[in-house]
């Protein structure tokens, strides 16, 4: 594919779901079925992906700094979203680069909409005023209890601030991504990661072919 039918044609991909469910692992097959199209990719995740955006992302996670209240949670999300919308993802998909984001603002609905009880209309306004008509084309769900995603996540590093929270919590952020992927199917590709990697990646493989396929 050329690069101007690139720039023409570039899209926005999405990657969700809780802890440990597979979204690192899953981002590389994304990223091979895509460059094995002649697409370029820019890899990215939030919160993060700027200097700033990884500032933000330590002490949103590390447990033993001072804990954000919720609200300063969510502008510290939405204050990295604006940086690494306007510097990294942007100017990605002028210059006609897919753009693969492991999570995004699906993730603020879920953790701090469902999960921390943020009122979701007060993030809908967030999200317009920091992204304007920016949502992403397609979002991949690994859907998975949390009990399964925590252990797999506790085995491979020692846990984040969000993954010390108690059950519950991981419970709402699961029925919010799955009431977000209802609402709206054509833009979701959910899969069930509980079953194997092998099963997971093929699933997704055929899925994501077939999106790429017929949009
Ligand atoms: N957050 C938020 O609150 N609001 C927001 O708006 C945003 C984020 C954007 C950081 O995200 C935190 O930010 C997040 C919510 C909050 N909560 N936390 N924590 P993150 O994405 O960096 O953190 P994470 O969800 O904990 O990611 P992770 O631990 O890196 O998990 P993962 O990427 O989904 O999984 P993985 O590393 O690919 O796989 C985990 C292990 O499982 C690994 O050993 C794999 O080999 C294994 N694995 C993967 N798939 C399988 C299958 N199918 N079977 C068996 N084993 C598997």
């Amino acid at each position: 594919m050329s690069l101007q039918e690139n720039r023409v044609s570039a899209r926005f991909i999405t990657v969700e779901g809780g802890e440990g469910v597979g979204k690192t692992t899953n981002m590389g097959l994304i990223q091979s079925i895509l460059e094995s199209r002649g697409l370029e990719v820019c890899i990215t995740r939030e919160p993060g992906g700027t200097a700033l955006g990884e500032m933000l992302r330590t002490s949103l996670l590390n447990p033993e700094l001072e804990p954000p209240v919720a609200m300063a949670e969510l502008l510290m999300i939405f204050a990295a979203r604006a940086q690494h919308i306007s510097t990294v993802i942007e100017p990605a998909l002028a210059a006609g680069q897919w753009v693969l984001c492991d999570r995004f603002t699906d993730a603020t609905y879920a953790y701090q909409g469902f999960g921390r009880g943020i009122d979701l209309p007060a993030i809908a306004t967030l999200e317009q005023l920091v992204q304007g008509k920016r949502r992403p084309d397609v979002t991949v769900l690994l859907d998975l209890d949390p009990l399964v995603g925590l252990e797999r996540a506790q085995k491979r590093a020692e846990l984040d601030r969000f993954e010390l929270e108690e059950a519950a919590f991981f419970n709402r952020v699961r029925e919010g991504y799955l009431s977000r992927a209802k609402a709206e199917p054509a833009r979701w590709i959910v899969v069930d990661a509980a079953k194997s990697l092998e099963e997971v990646s093929s699933t997704l493989n055929a899925q994501l072919t077939r999106w790429l396929d017929h949009g």
